[in-house]
């Protein structure tokens, strides 16, 4: 039930109403009461950065004293919300799938694969509130917000340009050169690196708020972040070496194995920083949550891309944007991931060269 706040100066405070126009109820008391329970894409720069600047256009914009729970969204087989997720006065979800809960009353969401089914588009496009939006041009759910923010709402961004520009360079892979991408010596990357590495819980809902406090050069150079930062940094040294072993590079395609390389995932643009040459990867990877294929292709090699990343992956059931995407099985069904993985190889690799 939404809930309206007015200030009375009479009675100095914030009056409250509510219920509906039959039984209104005015109550006496500040609004910080008012709880905002925020769902972001886990484990992404994209997804923290987004919680973080949806948090300050909230407080700016809409209500300055609501107080903010984070919680992560992880893509995984099966059903993706329970309705008890959706446990605040607002609902909001960012960088994530649409959900048709009446309780979801915010969304913000740029990935091809939005939508879970025909009906929750269609329920999309039916809503009224004006305040679900869906930016699929935008190569971060973070700049998304931004331009919503300021072109509806009147949401000044001034302080928050860093963040937007390097989730948008980050989601949107448009690194100048894979070497920045790789070698990791601004902050963003660096904090890039902690959000989508950390074993710790629900890491990234804890650092949201600093996110949307702090520039990202403060927030990265924190004790815990910095020593979090420095053990991933020599595993990423090492996974460089591994892939380095492993690629199979034929014909513009890099396909890599890495199911038996334990669940740590790795920076998806190592193999273009290895093998120029690489147009397309297709990676495998096995984690206790899932069984992975990773599709992406190489931003820095100019031969056309005509293929939709997305698409193909819609087709065994995945899912993300024209130019990287994803499957996610579950992860007794390894020996089903390697062979979409080398069919798509495949598809690829014939879609260069024909
Ligand atoms: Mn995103």
């Amino acid at each position: 039930m939404a809930q309206l706040y007015t200030f009375s100066a009479r009675a100095g405070a914030y009056l409250r109403q509510a219920g509906s126009s039959a039984d209104l109820q005015w109550s006496i008391g500040p609004p910080q009461s008012m709880r905002v329970r925020v769902c972001f894409h886990d484990q992404c720069f994209d997804g923290a950065c987004s919680a973080a600047l949806f948090t300050r256009f909230y407080r700016a914009s809409v209500n300055p004293q609501a107080t903010f729970d984070y919680r992560g969204l992880a893509h995984r087989a099966g059903q993706l919300f329970e309705e008890s997720l959706f446990d605040g006065d607002e609902n909001a979800i960012v960088d994530f799938k649409y959900s048709p809960s009446r309780r979801l009353t915010w969304w913000f969401d740029h990935h091809q694969s939005a939508f879970l089914t025909e009906a929750d588009s269609e329920h999309f496009r039916r809503d009224e509130s004006g305040r679900k939006f869906y930016g699929p041009d935008f190569h971060s759910c973070t700049k998304f917000i931004a331009h919503i923010g300021q072109t509806k709402f009147g949401f000044n961004i001034s302080g928050l340009e860093d963040l937007i520009r390097w989730a948008d360079i980050i989601d949107g892979a448009q690194f100048a050169d894979p070497k920045t991408a790789v070698e990791m010596r601004d902050p963003a990357t660096q904090l890039s690196l902690v959000i989508e590495g950390s074993s710790e819980k629900n890491f990234a809902a804890r650092l949201i708020p600093e996110l949307a406090a702090k520039p990202l050069a403060e927030v990265a150079v924190q004790p815990g972040i910095r020593k979090d930062f420095e053990e991933l940094y020599v595993r990423h040294l090492k996974s460089m070496e591994i892939i380095q072993q492993r690629a199979e590079l034929k014909q513009g395609v890099a396909f890599l194995d890495l199911s038996d390389h334990g669940p740590e995932g790795f920076n998806k643009f190592i193999p273009y920083y290895l093998f120029p040459e690489a147009v397309y990867t297709v990676a495998v990877s096995l984690s206790p949550e899932r069984a992975k294929v990773a599709v992406g292709s190489n931003p820095w090699n100019p031969t056309p891309k005509t293929a939709n990343l997305a698409s193909i992956c819609e087709r065994h059931g995945g899912g993300g944007h024209a130019k990287v995407a994803a499957i996610s099985l579950p992860p007794g069904d390894l020996a089903r991931a390697r062979e979409i993985g080398r069919e798509i190889a495949r598809e690829l690799r014939a879609g260069l060269n024909t």
